[in-house]
């Protein structure tokens, strides 16, 4: 079938595919730059263990090392990916050279350590994300900003004002708001003896941290919420109601982040979007795979995922309501194409959403017509979509499905391999 073909089909159920593919266009995704170097960062030793509750597992050859191969590896991506992107950079990922002054501590962090990837995203036409990052390092006692120990908590004050500092240097410099990530893995791994000290802990620290000046227009910090860790299993700090909370008692201020990996297996955030949008202006995602706990798969075009863009694109997330970003790193399979699929598939799920006659849908709702609503719900799983998303990719000047994996084994057998 043509893309004119698929075109009608469409046109006869009144979708506009040119319309659609104009909207989706536009829309910002954040890639996260975790995926390329199994969430390890250039501030730390590499050889030490992950820490805060989160693992990648795998040893698939080819992990970048360098800030250098990094950017490479992102440009790769970047070249298979239709749509806007944004790069989503964690604090870890400072790059210190001869002419800042070489390594510093997370709590003495300044822009200019993020300066070349400015750079690197000025030169793109690339937004920048960031996210301080409260784990891997041993300033974590373990716990970070809910610790009992004033020392360790005002360390990682330091570090999140620093954060807020860079993310308005980031928004600033690249004229495009900045979302300012704050997620701690602290918790308990057993029954804790206390549970409200480090919530009250932890809600003075990030107070602290957000009396830093920063113009909420364009930096956007958020509070991510998690159920559990591995490691602490049994309490984590940063709660769901903890997080939600803090951020409906801090409006102006910060925004909640749902990560979907973040609940219990079977509670979905397709759904608790409309519920926050009920209340909150704005809203940020992290979009995963959990495969039975926190497990950042790849993101695979599944039920899911096309559920959180339809409420995405039905609740009007995409008049800047709703950033967002991608959230995975697998180290069993080759990670740039674990990158590009992805992304790939959180604009095929953005597209696929945007081809769907919510109006018509809801209109069926309201009026009680449910087998109706089934039926035509149904039937739109078998409307020539491949067509259009070929269609859009090629608009974007990139590879369609079926066209770039080969250029991801061309990047494996003549980058990666080296890296040894
Ligand atoms: C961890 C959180 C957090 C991290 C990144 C690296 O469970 O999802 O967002 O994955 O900040
Ligand atoms: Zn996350």
């Amino acid at each position: 079938m043509s893309y004119a073909e698929a075109k009608a089909r469409y046109a006869a159920i009144g979708i506009d595919t040119e319309a659609a593919m104009a909207t989706l266009k536009n829309v910002p995704i954040s890639l996260h730059c975790w995926q390329g170097d199994d969430v390890r960062g250039f501030d730390t030793d590499p050889t030490k263990p992950l820490t805060g509750g989160i693992q990648t597992t795998g040893n698939y050859p080819g992990r970048a090392r360098t800030p250098e191969e990094l950017m490479a590896d992102i440009d790769q991506v970047l070249a298979l990916c239709p749509g806007t992107k944004k790069i989503n950079l964690h604090a870890s990922y400072a790059i210190f050279n001869e002419q800042n002054g070489g390594w510093v501590d997370r709590d003495q962090l300044e822009p200019k350590h993020f300066a070349p990837w400015v750079e690197f995203c000025k030169a793109r036409g690339l937004g920048a994300d960031f996210n301080p990052t409260f784990f891997s390092h041993p300033m974590c006692d373990p716990l970070t900003l809910s610790s009992p120990n004033k020392e360790t908590r005002d360390f990682w004050i330091r570090h999140g004002k620093a954060c807020i500092r860079i993310s308005q240097y980031l928004a600033e410099e690249l004229g495009q708001p900045c979302t300012m990530n704050i997620w701690t893995g602290d918790g308990f791994k057993d029954i804790p003896a206390d549970r409200m000290g480090p919530r009250m802990r932890y809600r003075e620290s990030i107070d602290a941290i957000l009396s830093e000046p920063y113009d909420f227009n364009i930096v956007k910090p958020c509070v991510e919420s998690k159920v559990f860790g591995i490691g602490v299993e049994a309490y984590t700090v940063g709660s769901a109601e903890f997080s939600l909370n803090y951020a409906a008692m801090n409006p102006g201020k910060c925004i909640p982040l749902m990560d979907n990996g973040h609940y219990h297996p079977t509670e979905v955030v397709s759904d608790k979007i409309p519920a926050l949008l009920t209340f909150f202006p704005e809203i940020a995602l992290h979009i995963t795979r959990p495969i039975r706990w926190d497990s950042d798969h790849v993101v695979l075009f599944d039920d899911e995922t096309r559920e959180i863009c339809r409420e995405i694109v039905r609740c009007g997330g995409l008049d800047g309501r709703v950033f967002i970003a991608l959230d995975y790193f697998d180290a069993s399979i080759n990670r740039i194409a674990a990158w590009t699929v992805g992304f790939r598939n959180v604009q095929k799920a953005l597209l696929n959403a945007l081809l769907t006659p919510e109006a018509d849908l809801k209109a069926l709702q309201d009026t009680d017509r449910f087998t109706e609503l089934m039926v035509r719900q149904e039937e739109m799983k078998t409307l020539p979509f491949g067509e259009i998303w070929a269609e859009y990719c090629d608009r974007c000047g990139v590879p369609k499905d079926g066209e770039w994996f080969s250029v991801v084994k061309e990047y494996e057998k003549t980058v990666l391999s080296a890296r040894v």
